[in-house]
């Protein structure tokens, strides 16, 4: 028998406490670098990245590194990442078809044949030595199904600076790093529990085969984020399907790990091998990365960012214009890594009066919910559309996000400025 796995909360406190009095062990990254990343992330500064260069130059329809085809009526290219211009999902369903979901790689895209790929699983919280698991066996294992979104943890970044005047660092996403897919493949718990995860274990540490990341002079090694057993053991896949087909390259061929409603991070893409830990462990994505830094936060962060935040999206291009006097269909998203969307509401006039809108979907935890609301726009000239969604723990999107220095977890309701003609 295991003993009962921490809460989320209590799991946030604790390991913020570990670190602080350096309880924690460092993964594969000396711990003065670790210290370094952390003092450069306190630091807030222009719009580019810690890990991610500067956007591309507008109009640039290739991505280094990825795959797959970038229309640009579909995507838009942000140095080594793809961002969904929102209005592309417009036709779209419930779920986000892997040819316009977006697409966020901290190097480039490798190309892995499931054939020589192997999972290995190994390290002191396992009960022996390590064990692999090749893909067939793998796919031998009980298989399960579940919609999820992927979201960055960064999604919204730029308007902090756009719509609050702040200063942030990292790619200066708007709204579309968000996609929903239905996914399939194994338990993470199950893996584990044959791999012989003993009580003891803490965290899991899931790594990437894709190419070491170095930012500012520093290696920080391969892509890997510390999950604790708690939710690992919880309801964290490792998939194999996107959608019903073989993932695609980009989105992590040949098995990448899902974890709902948690920051895009924790979803490590072709995942190579997993350490199972008795200590804490840490890692430059849970400590100089993805932790919440400035004014208000202690100087080593915030604890680890886990869940997801709450946003809503029209599915409409920037400065789209719309003919006064005739009845238009608003369509946009809505989705909170808190808990269902409880209600959507639309003002069409910067925020004076707001209505609900439509439900389209059951709202279910770890997805998004589609939503309409009929305009007629009487005078022509400039108009700005909002989104405001509450979910299901009563939590309304405010209408200013606390800054922090990394530009993470936006929430505020995002103005959308079109054109009555
Ligand atoms: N191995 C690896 N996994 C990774 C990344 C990466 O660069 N390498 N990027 C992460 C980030 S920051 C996000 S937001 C999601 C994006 O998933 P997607 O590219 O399938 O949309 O993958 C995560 N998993
Ligand atoms: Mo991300």
């Amino acid at each position: 028998m295991r003993s009962v796995p921490p809460s989320e909360d209590a799991y946030d406190g604790m390991r913020l406490r570990q670190w602080s009095r350096g309880a924690a062990r460092s993964a594969g990254i000396e711990r003065r670098d670790l210290l370094r990343l952390v003092a450069a992330a306190s630091v807030a500064g222009p719009l580019a990245g810690i890990a991610s260069p500067a956007d591309a130059a507008p109009g640039a329809t290739a991505a280094p590194g990825i795959v797959k085809p970038l229309p640009p009526e579909v995507f838009t290219v942000r140095g080594t990442n793809a961002e969904t211009n929102f209005a592309a999902l417009r036709p779209t369903g419930l779920l986000t078809p892997a040819d316009r979901f977006f697409v966020r790689n901290h190097t480039s895209t490798p190309r892995i044949d499931s054939a020589g790929w192997k999972l290995t699983v190994w390290g002191d919280g396992l009960r022996g030595p390590a064990v692999e698991f090749g893909y067939d066996e793998l796919r031998a294992l009980p298989a399960v199904t579940r919609t999820s979104f992927v979201e960055c943890a960064g999604n919204a970044r730029s308007y902090y600076t756009t719509q609050q005047n702040q200063q942030v660092t990292g790619t200066a996403w708007t709204l579309g790093a968000i996609g929903t897919a239905r996914w399939r493949g194994v338990r993470l718990a199950d893996v584990l529990r044959r791999a012989g995860i003993t009580r003891d274990a803490v965290d899991v540490l899931p790594r990437g085969l894709d190419d070491e990341v170095i930012s500012d002079g520093i290696n920080l090694g391969r892509v890997r984020r510390p999950l604790p057993v708690a939710k690992a053991l919880d309801d964290v896949l490792l998939a194999y399907e996107m959608n019903g087909e073989p993932l695609p390259p980009d989105h992590g061929h040949p098995v990448r790990l899902i974890v709902p409603s948690w920051i895009g991070v924790a979803n490590i893409k072709w995942v190579g091998d997993i350490e199972v830990s008795a200590e804490p462990l840490l890692s430059p994505w849970n400590t100089g990365l993805y932790r919440l830094f400035g004014p208000g936060y202690p100087s080593q962060g915030s604890a680890p960012l886990t869940r997801q935040t709450l946003k809503s999206a029209f599915e409409l291009t920037p400065g789209a214009s719309f003919p006064a006097r005739r009845r238009h269909v608003l369509t946009g998203r809505s989705w909170s890594g808190g808990a269902p969307v409880r209600t959507v509401e639309v003002s069409t006039d910067g925020g004076a009066r707001w209505r609900r809108a439509r439900l389209r979907d059951e709202p279910r935890s770890g997805s998004w919910v589609r939503w309409s609301a009929d305009w007629l726009p009487r005078d022509r000239g400039p108009a700005v559309l909002l989104a405001r969604a509450t979910d299901r723990t009563g939590r309304r999107q405010p209408e200013v996000a606390v800054h922090n220095t990394q530009g993470y977890l936006f929430d505020a309701v995002v103005r959308h400025e079109v054109q009555v003609v």
